[in-house]
């Protein structure tokens, strides 16, 4: 196929993205239609319909809900995302984003719209070529036209915990489909910031640290305000370094440790230097899958389970994007299908206080696998623990990491007044925050905390910092009293040097902030967890209606609900999707096993 590459132009930015001099032959212009932006420009260059989908029976074109056909050919034409990305010399590049490798037809699109899909969360202006205007789809397959397909198990929803359900059942010897409705997969993991907490692990004990599976636990039951199902906080913490390991065994890098809000010891494991944990196990993820072959699936929306009459789940109903609604038959059903702080709605009917809030979410995080699941005869519980994370950049829905605050990042309002202990749990540092002028504040930090945290390189890039060569410079960027902003600096620095800080009773105190350049980031609270979900117990079976598992039915991350009580501690929601991921996994597994 790279042969095709070689005689085709290829042709970016102001020309748009298409490939040119290909050998195919003359487009079919009264299906394409003369106004179909991006498809009439592939047709321009002597680009036909079947140069991207694919022809079966000597007549249909057809498009399956992987989009494989076209994104193979953007590929031979274009090159992949990262040679596009060098082709550019843009540091900043639509083509090499944290998402990691997605289909060009997330963004691009030759029958109807095209999207940025960043702008999801962020607010580039990258305007697509040709990506203006929409035409109807060239031949929509009718719906129920597929017949029912079967395998071993299902998993719903491809972000850290479906894909490492998905591994696990696959390395049992069954056979897996991973199905995701987004048009990428990741989910809400692969935004994840801060790490993943574990503890007694091998990375911790090479650096010294000492911690226990108990400490762990206390403060997991402690942050979640003593509401969480002990049982499942209690695998939670002992099997974290089992799963730190089964991640390093698979390709992870997480051998650097910080710390978190709510965490007695250092225990948040994460890439080398201090990088961003989701991107980065979500890409070891997809290759994982993908070098097994697994079946992954994505714009493939699960639309209800399917059940054998006597409370079995058996399948599911899919709607996939091109295919249509279909059905698979399973012996086991995994939903991994995340939470639903992205649901302003279904937000609003538990807390209607937070309507309007921004998120921090990807937009697939609408809770669908809740309420699928619930139909399906699952208990939901506490649907009401929504957590607010203090530290959502201003006008936007870019996490700050609490691992800012972990390496030493301190709070100021616009009085330039410290006002909270930085490390305390989230619910309690984002009513602080709501509670200053303007209902905002400002992470304050320094060179040396900038260049402990690799993360941090990432929000100047994103033009979400304010800096000053000196203290008064930083205040006077910031809008605060510099008065006030050294006055508090310089008592945060002596209780630094005392270590204890007796104002607000940080116990951490990692590093002074006294070493220019002076850094700000303006923050605002933001919806970035939903803590309820599908009841479910050590097994990770999902629970009816009436206290007993749903055979064939098991739940794993941020769909279940028991395992944070009230309020989350940062670092324990990719523990979680490993780990439960990994048990739903070996016990769908079983259940495939015992049915044979
Ligand atoms: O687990 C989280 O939600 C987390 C660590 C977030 C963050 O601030 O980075």
């Amino acid at each position: 196929m790279k042969s095709l590459r070689s005689i085709a132009t290829i042709a970016i930015a102001t020309l748009g993205l298409f490939c040119a001099g290909a050998s195919y032959a003359a487009p079919d212009a009264t299906r394409l239609g003369s106004s179909t932006p991006l498809a009439a420009m592939h047709k321009d260059k002597k680009v036909t319909c079947k140069g991207c989908h694919e022809e079966k029976n000597q007549e249909k074109i057809v498009v399956d809900d992987n989009e494989t056909v076209v994104n193979a050919t953007c590929v031979e034409c274009h090159g992949t995302l990262a040679e596009m990305a060098k082709e550019k010399k843009e540091h900043l590049t639509p083509h090499q984003s944290h998402l990691g490798l997605m289909n060009c037809t997330s963004c691009h699109s030759g029958h109807s719209q095209s999207k940025t899909y960043c702008n999801n969360c962020h607010t580039f202006d990258m305007p697509i070529p040709g990506g203006t205007a929409a035409i109807k789809r060239v031949k929509p397959v009718p719906a129920d036209s597929r017949p029912v397909e079967k395998t071993d198990i299902i998993v719903i929803g491809a972000g850290a915990a479906g894909f490492t359900a998905a591994i696990t059942a696959h390395d049992g010897g069954a056979k897996v489909i991973l199905l995701e409705k987004q048009p990428i997969t990741g989910g809400n993991s692969a935004l994840s910031a801060g790490g993943m907490n574990a503890t007694e692990t091998a990375f911790q004990k090479k650096k010294g640290i000492k911690d226990s599976v108990d400490v762990m636990i206390q403060d997991t039951m402690k942050g979640g305000g003593n509401h969480n199902n002990p049982e499942l906080v209690r695998i939670l913490a002992t099997q974290s370094a089992s799963s730190v390991d089964w991640l390093t065994s698979i390709g992870a890098d997480i051998s650097d440790i910080g710390q978190m809000a709510g965490a007695t010891n250092y225990r948040t494991h994460r890439p080398t230097g201090g990088a961003a944990v989701g991107a980065h196990i979500t890409k070891v993820l997809k290759k994982n899958a993908a070098d097994r072959k697994i079946d992954v699936r994505v714009n493939s929306k699960v639309l209800k389970l399917v059940e054998d009459g006597k409370g079995k789940v058996i399948g599911v109903v899919v709607e996939g994007k091109h295919s249509g609604t279909y059905t698979i038959l399973a012996k086991a059903v995994v939903m991994a299908a995340g939470g639903f702080s992205a649901n302003q709605t279904l937000v609003g009917q538990y807390q209607p206080q937070f309507v309007g809030m921004t998120t921090s979410n990807q937009p697939g995080a609408t809770g669908d696998g809740m309420l699928i699941g619930e139909q399906g005869g699952g208990q939901l519980i506490d649907m009401k623990e929504i957590q607010i994370h203090p530290t959502v950049a201003a006008g936007s829905r870019i996490l700050i990491t609490e691992a800012v605050r972990g390496n030493g990042a301190i709070l100021i309002n616009r009085n330039g007044k410290r006002f909270v202990n930085e490390l305390t749990t989230r619910d309690k540092a984002s009513q602080a925050v709501l509670a200053q002028p303007g209902g905002s504040a400002f992470l304050v930090f320094d060179s040396v905390i900038h260049k402990s945290l690799k993360q941090i390189d990432g929000y100047f890039e994103l033009g979400l910092v304010k800096e000053g060569a000196t203290l008064a410079e930083l205040a006077q960027a910031m809008g605060a009293p510099a008065d006030t902003l050294a006055q508090s600096l310089d008592t945060y620095n002596k209780a630094f040097e005392a270590k204890k800080d007796a104002e607000f009773g940080r116990a951490d105190l990692p590093r002074a902030i006294r070493t220019p350049k002076f850094y700000a980031i303006e923050i605002k609270p933001g919806i970035h967890y939903t803590m309820g979900g599908l009841q479910i117990n050590a097994e990770t079976q999902v629970i009816g209606k009436h206290g007993q598992p749903i055979p064939g039915f098991y739940a794993a991350g941020e769909v279940t609900g028991g395992v944070h009580g009230k309020n989350r501690l940062g670092g324990n929601s990719i523990s979680e999707t490993i780990t439960f991921g990994r048990i739903a996994g070996a016990n769908a597994l079983k259940a495939v096993k015992n049915s044979k």
